[in-house]
């Protein structure tokens, strides 16, 4: 798989780096780093990324990008594999789009699709390939892609973490990955935020089998002064490490009206019920958008269900 994503770069002179919209440090880290990456280890490439940007941007910024640049390029499009979901649509624009994930989704995109779920970020299976392929990486790409390593993990929290996770992060930081630099950045939190995670704690509710949840009107966001996208994504795991609480789901309004959920399990698969409400991801982290407050009944119903007779 690696060297065919190489040899694919290889024959452009021209490459745009697109993720997912709302990009969490792992779209960044991998977006950027497979910038660094090519720029490291290819003569006469052009490579640009783009994207929407937020509060994650310490870790680099976006390119402006003329359409005329798509022409001829490569659009590699990282951290994400569906159309509804990629910052930027111009990728359409390029005769040929890659995509390197590692959701569990399939493509609707893709011309080459690369994905290895068992990465527990997609800037792990990057930093895998440089460190596989022998690839030259300075210290500003060791570190974008161990930010997305970082906070993909859970700060090496999350069950997906595996020893290649360990391996990796060694390599990276011996490749002068700023480790201190991406935690202080991490560790540091606006008063707003820090509030809002003692509404989370203080108002979360539960269902009949112990799924705890949150249904998040659109003005929340204004109360605190975040984005949609910080109460969504940023807020689920608040319910997460709980005792007797082994399925967590946090259901947000946005403004036009359809309902963000965030759907998180300790133990048991959820994935399959994210899908049947058109969303996805992992086995125990994913997602999915609705368009009413019925629905996200339906869903904590089901997810009640899973856990009928299950000693949590
Ligand atoms: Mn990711």
């Amino acid at each position: 798989m690696y060297k065919e994503i190489l040899k694919k770069i290889g024959e452009y002179k021209k490459v745009v780096i697109h993720r997912h919209v709302n990009p969490d440090l792992d779209a960044l880290g991998a977006q950027l780093g497979l910038k660094g990456i090519i720029e490291n280890n290819f003569e006469g490439i052009e490579v640009k990324v783009v994207g929407d940007e937020n509060t994650l941007n310490f870790i680099g910024k976006m390119d402006s990008v003329e359409d005329a640049f798509y022409e001829d390029a490569l659009a590699i499009v990282v951290d994400v594999a569906v159309k509804a979901l990629v910052s930027d649509e111009r990728y359409t624009l390029t005769k040929e789009v890659m995509v390197i994930d590692h959701h569990q989704n399939d493509s609707d995109i893709a011309d080459h699709f690369y994905r290895d779920a068992s990465h527990i970020a997609v800037s792990q299976l990057l930093a895998d390939m440089c460190m596989k392929e022998n690839l030259k990486i300075d210290e500003d790409t060791a570190t974008a892609l161990l930010g997305g390593i970082i906070t993909d993990s859970g700060r090496f929290l999350y069950p997906a973490t595996s020893s290649l996770t360990f391996k990796v992060v060694s390599y990276l930081v011996d490749k002068g990955a700023k480790l201190q630099y991406l935690y202080d950045q991490l560790y540091t939190e606006d008063l707003s935020f820090k509030k809002l995670k003692g509404y989370f704690i203080n108002n979360f509710r539960t269902t009949k089998n112990h799924v705890a949840y949150m249904k998040n009107a659109k003005t929340l966001k204004d109360e605190y002064n975040v984005s949609t996208f910080t109460i969504s994504r940023g807020m689920v795991n608040q319910m997460s490490g709980i005792v007797g609480i082994p399925i967590w789901a946090n259901f947000t309004e946005e403004d036009n009206g359809s309902i963000l959920c965030e759907l998180r399990s300790k133990r048991l698969p959820i994935v399959d019920i994210a899908k049947k409400y058109g969303g996805g991801g992992h086995a125990l982290a994913c997602g999915c958008t609705v368009h009413s407050w019925s629905e996200t009944d339906a869903i904590l119903k089901d997810l009640d269900a899973l856990l009928e007779g299950d000693a949590a």
